[in-house]
């Protein structure tokens, strides 16, 4: 122990690296105890919740600090950490807690602007975000972050329980847990709820349970990942991951005041619906049909009339079903008649993503009516069930011949590696398109950590970078040195590179960000450093050393151009062995 004195309870400092996730504290049953009013929020989760528990804390070094941003004020918040995962890795986390703590029922667009901008304002500071929630209005939240969020290349997992953590029985801790897991663990960048050892895309889920622990399900989405007994297994395949040269950016404050949403019962009148449609100021109805997307005609067509006028005001009108599984389209005379009288079709949008989808569209400066019901039509942030692609499957032989061999994933990955060393931007094209599944190419890494695009970032030809970015491939993975695409271009002082980086969301880590021990865990590898943002804190900058970093390898003696172990990289840190799914 190098003579180091431990405090009581303390454990000896592990070499296993950290992730650093924020957790936003909004409220809800998670955190809440009994008073004469019944249950109700109670500030202090970290202390009274998190600290006692060995789970949440491996008691390893109390002291540490973290520093978070709440309103462009820094703040100073205690942190913890958990023992290792099954990834190797602890979470270091700290909490920000809203004032006041809310019951979710009471949350609105100003509660999710809050949260969406404590996402940005530490954006370069954590590998990923938990946002605890009640579970009442945790689908429009999570559906609401997805909107408003554009261009997210990290996690936001959004949590909460269905009993308080302080009672005997609860599902708390799993949520919690697992959501801190995966957070830390996996480059997700979607906006996520995770409930019941389940990841869900956000926007398509909704509350199925008042009381059971199994509170959602996302019908028409399956889940991103599930948690078994031998780690997280996620649905790669189906992770959404930014494709355009952009940074993370947020819209605040949706217009739900001009957006109502109607559920249609047998024997409705039009006049209620058209009472409706004439609420002062509206500007658009989420309208619940039933099956695949019906509405009473009447003999008149007197609903539709209503409709058909509403339309013509400008109001945007929404079908939605109200089953939970399926969609609406125009396959009977009833919804072709309300197609007819202009209403758009939201194919399998739950209410929840309609509502603030719309919210969101009639928000942004500008916007046309036809513009508004187009992109209500098409699936921005993956709230809706696209129609799908003629798969395409490489035909063997057409391309060059050492692609055409090419039998693994792993030997894919291996060639990959060797085309964007050599600047082979054709090469890398056919590769990637050659493989239908070559999501998982992308986040592949070496025996070092090192993802394709660490390989481009400092190889010789830009535009394989575009490339590489335009299908997807994070910004923010790290190797296991700890260090980003942009810090290897910055190093190589291959300024091309840095700037696409840049443009599309990359930043460099402030790591004094972290005070005391349990920050960044150093690797032995050389050109591993502090990684410290010129733009942000211009001291303790290395020196940028061109030409003498290049990517890093973990093994001096691994000579090859892309280790040949297939062993993938989680976030940063050591690979670890392939799970069941994780592929
Ligand atoms: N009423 C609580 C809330 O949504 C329900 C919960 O969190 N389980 O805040």
């Amino acid at each position: 122990m190098g003579g180091a004195l431990l405090m009581e309870g303390a454990k000896p400092e592990s070499n296993y690296p950290e992730s650093r996730v924020l957790i936003i504290m909004t409220g809800g049953t998670i955190c809440m105890q009994p008073s004469v009013d019944g249950l109700v929020p109670m500030t202090g989760f970290l202390e009274n919740a998190m600290a006692p528990r060995p789970s949440f804390n491996d008691n390893s070094a109390p002291s540490v600090k973290i520093h978070a941003y709440k309103n462009g004020v820094k703040q100073t918040l205690d942190s913890l950490r958990t023992p290792p995962s099954a990834y190797s890795r602890h979470i270091r986390y700290g909490i920000l807690e809203f004032h006041p703590l809310l019951d979710s029922s009471s949350i609105s667009s100003i509660g999710w602007t809050e949260i969406a901008m404590a996402i940005k304002e530490n954006y370069h500071i954590f590998d990923g975000f938990v946002v605890l929630h009640g579970t009442d209005s945790l689908a429009y939240t999570a559906s609401a972050l997805s909107f408003m969020m554009a261009d997210l290349g990290k996690p936001v997992i959004l949590t909460g329980s269905q009993a308080s953590i302080f009672a005997l029985q609860s599902d708390a801790v799993d949520n919690l847990l697992g959501s801190l897991i995966i957070a830390g663990t996996f480059v997700i960048p979607e906006v996520c709820l995770f409930f019941h050892h389940t990841l869900f895309r956000g926007n398509r889920t909704t509350k199925v349970s008042a009381s059971s622990f199994e509170a959602f399900d996302s019908p028409n989405c399956a889940p991103l990942a599930k948690v078994t007994s031998l780690g997280v297994d996620v649905n790669w395949a189906l992770v959404r991951r930014p494709t355009t040269i952009a940074g993370f950016s947020v819209t605040k404050y949706l217009d739900t005041a001009h957006v109502a949403c109607l559920r249609i019962f047998p024997g409705i009148k039009p006049e209620m619906v058209d009472s409706v449609l004439r609420v002062p100021n509206l500007r658009g109805l989420i309208l619940e049909t039933f099956g695949m997307g019906n509405a009473p005609g009447g003999v008149d067509g007197s609903l539709t009339k209503v409709i058909r006028e509403a339309v013509e005001r400008g109001i945007v009108i929404v079908n939605v079903s109200q089953c939970t599984n399926g969609f609406v389209s125009p396959l009977y005379a009833p919804a072709t008649a309300l197609g007819r009288a202009g209403v758009v079709f939201g194919h399998d949008l739950t209410t929840e993503a309609a509502l603030t989808k719309l919210s969101y569209l009639l928000a942004l400066p500008g916007w046309e009516y036809s513009e508004v019901t187009a992109k209500m039509a098409h699936s921005l942030r993956g709230e809706m069930t696209e129609m799908a692609l003629p798969s395409f499957s490489h035909p063997a032989g057409s391309v060059g011949s050492a692609v055409g061999r090419l039998t693994s994933a792993e030997t894919a990955f291996t060639a990959l590696g060797y085309a964007i060393r050599n600047g082979e931007q054709r090469t890398v094209r056919e590769i990637l398109e050659g493989d239908e599944f070559n999501h998982q190419l992308l986040k592949r890494a070496d025996y070092a950590g090192n993802t394709v695009l660490h390989l481009a970032a400092v190889g010789p030809e830009p535009p394989i970078l575009r490339d590489l970015l335009m299908r997807g491939a994070s910004v923010h993975a790290r190797n296991r040195a700890g260090n980003t695409p942009l810090y290897l271009a910055e190093k190589m002082g291959n300024a091309e590179c840095v700037q696409l980086l840049k443009e599309a969301g990359a930043h460099l880590w402030l790591d004094n960000e972290l005070k005391g021990e349990g920050s960044r865990v150093p690797s032995p590898s050389r050109g591993a450093s502090r990684a410290v943002s010129p733009d942000r804190a211009p001291e303790g900058t290395e020196g940028s050393g061109k030409g003498e970093a290049g990517v890093e390898e973990g093994n001096a003696e691994g000579g090859g151009v892309v280790g040949a172990a297939g062993l993938e990289l989680a976030q940063s840190g050591p690979p670890r062995v392939l799970l069941t799914g994780d592929k």
